[in-house]
Order: structure tokens, then sequence, then C-alpha cells
């Protein structure tokens, strides 16, 4: 490795972490996960080092989510081991979510999937003129992790569903709408928002320094196109028990954004829809570190199935986007199927 995937720097009293593999959209593979989780572990003992500051290398992203290219190569011999990288990245979710000093994301750019798993559950996520956030995951076989189930379930309006279900993207406008991002700062004066941030003197109560300097420096990202359909979004999505009655109350509905919905869903991975559905109904119950715990179960069996492999395939590997789920339809996955998700595992998740 001539050049290191992750950077980490001592900058004033702000560690920063750099993503940096801009030609892969700086998704995250195994190693760069370890090398930040120690960090993070390093620094929170620090007595120099005040609050945490990550951002991705390159124009277009922020992090696009995890190199699930790798995982499913090694996964189609040695499932056992290729869900050591998801074990390390939901310890690094984990770690962000209870870490004791600030943490702030500079989230001007592609933020997807695991991408979104080292920013929302800090402290401060800073969105830009770039910043275009998603949870492809049902596109790939997946669901949406990293923590969706607690960050996506406790969205209002059924919002979580959405972006969980569909994939939907997120601009700036709407990452502050939602909740997803804390500020907004064009891209222009993002770098001198950096300097600003480093060059903060950090006392005793560095989170409300920092909260200060947000708030002075955030702009107004203008409407947000999630409010247009915000109505729609949570007569469709909020409040129903069971996919099958979400399914059919979408097909029930007579209007544009449903049927748009509907022709979005039905491209995506059956399984996933249903397990995406169950994991933010558990998950709206259960703490950071139980969600995770409960998502890598979920996963793990995903390794032992079909759908993963096909979908990374056929967006990721081959390109052709004509993944063939098995099961086909969501009447072909049963309440049985998707409970087996669930189940415990000899070699559970290990917290902290
Ligand atoms: C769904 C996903 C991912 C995705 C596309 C989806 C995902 C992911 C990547 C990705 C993108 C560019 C890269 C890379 C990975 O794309 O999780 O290594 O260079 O990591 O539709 O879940």
């Amino acid at each position: 490795m001539t050049r290191e995937d992750v950077l980490f720097d001592e900058r004033g009293a702000f560690g920063v972490v750099t993503l940096n593999r801009p030609e892969a959209l700086n998704a995250l593979t195994w190693e760069m996960c370890r090398l930040f989780r120690a960090k993070l572990v390093e620094w929170e003992r620090s007595s120099v080092i005040k609050a945490v500051l990550v951002k991705g290398a390159g124009e277009k992203a922020f992090c696009a989510g995890g190199d699930v290219r790798w995982v499913r190569e090694k996964a189609m011999t040695d499932p056992d081991y290729a869900s050591g990288f998801f074990h390390e990245e939901y310890r690094l979710n984990a770690l962000i979510h209870r870490y004791q000093k600030p943490y702030v994301a500079l989230i001007d750019g592609i933020v997807m999937g695991g991408g979104a798993g080292v920013s929302v559950h800090g402290d401060f996520r800073v969105a830009g003129d770039r910043t275009l956030f998603a949870m492809p995951e049902t596109a790939i076989g997946l669901f949406p992790d990293v923590g969706g189930g607690h960050f996506l379930s406790r969205m209002h309006d059924g919002l979580g569903l959405y972006y969980a279900l569909t994939g939907a993207r997120a601009k700036a406008a709407d990452a502050m709408a939602t909740g997803i991002a804390t500020h907004y700062v064009p891209t222009d004066a993002m770098a001198q928002l950096e300097r600003d941030l480093t060059g903060l003197s950090l006392g005793a109560r560095p989170h409300a320094q920092i909260e200060a300097l947000l708030d002075d420096s955030s702009g107004d990202p203008g409407e947000a196109h999630v409010n247009h359909i915000r109505p729609a979004l949570k007569r469709l999505f909020d409040g129903h028990e069971t996919f099958d009655a979400f399914h059919a109350a979408l097909k029930a509905d007579g209007h544009d954004v449903a049927a748009d919905m509907l022709r979005i869903l039905d491209r995506m991975s059956p399984t996933s829809l249903k397990l995406a559905f169950e994991q933010l109904k558990r998950g709206r119950a259960l703490d950071m570190d139980d969600n995770m715990r409960m998502e890598f179960r979920i996963v793990r069996h995903v390794l032992d199935g079909h759908d993963f492999f096909e979908g990374v395939r056929a967006v990721l590997v081959d390109k052709d986007k004509a993944a063939r789920w098995s099961p086909a339809s969501v009447d072909g996955v049963s309440d049985a199927d998707i409970a087996r998700y669930f189940e415990p595992l000899e070699k559970e998740l290990t917290l902290p």
C-alpha cells in the first residue's frame, strides 16, 4: 500500500479523519474500519484531543458505503470470514454513537450506506451543495444496516421507512429537513469552516463551542423536495403493522406518488424489502448496541442467502442492473423466512 486509505491528523484540539479512497468514492474497507475504530479509542483517552472531525477525500464523495464487492467475493467461499468486515464496521458505528467527545462529519458529497454509518450517529453532520444521501441497500439484496434500524426507525412521518425501502436520494435541504444533517454550509465555505473548527481553542464545554460555531456558519439550503411529498409519504409509509398491509395500502392508493413508489419497489430485492421493514419495526424499540447486534444477526444470515450476491453482481460487478431475485416477488417471502434472519448466531457481535 503506497497510499493510506484512511488518514489521521491532529490539528489543534481536533483529531481529523480523512477517508482516502476517492477512486472508490471513499467506500470503507475492513482495514479502514479497523484503523478508524482504533484511532477513535486512542483519541477518546487523549488529553490533547477534545473532538473529532471526519471528512472524505476528493470532491465527489464523503463515503459511498462499504466495500461490498470485496465482501461478495470472499463470502462466496467463506461467509464466516467475510462477515468479519460487518463485525468491524458495526463496532465502529456503535462506538461513534456512544462516543464521549464531540464528533463532526463534513458530508459534502455522496453519503450512502456505510457513509451514513460513520456520520449520522455522531453529534453534528454538516451538509453542503454536493450532499447526496441515500440508503440504497435494498437494490443490492442487503438491508439498510450500519444502524439504520436505529436512526431510520426514529425519523418522523414514515420518512425512515421511505428512505430504507426506496433508496430515495436526499440533497442538503432534504437532509436538513429530516435531521440527517444538522447544519448546511455552502461548498465554497466548507474549507474555511474546517479551518475555523480546527482553530477553536476548546475548553470545558467543547460541544457547546462547536455548536455555536456551526450555528453561526450555517446557512439556508433552500426548499426541501421531501417536504413537498411529505403528506403523501406520511400517508403511505407511516403506521403500518406489517409489510403486507403497507404494500396493500400502497397498491390501493390512487395517487401518482404511490404509483412512483410501487415502480421503484418492484425493482428491489423482495427479501430485502421485508427484512428492512422488520428491521425498522424491531429497531425502534432497541438501543444502539442491541440494534447493532440485531443487524449483525441479519447480515450474517444474508451471507448464507442468495440476493446479496446477485444484487452486488447486477449493480456493482456486471452493472447490468438486471438482478434476478429469489424469491422473485414479495408474495414468495414468508414471515417464517424473515424470522430466520433474526435468529441468534454462534458468534454474535462483540460490543464494546
Ligand atoms: C447499494 C449499496 C451500495 C452501492 C450501490 C447500491 C454500497 C456501496 C457502493 C459502492 C459504490 C462505489 C464504490 C464501492 C461501493 O455502492 O453499499 O466500492 O466504489 O458500498 O445501489 O448498498
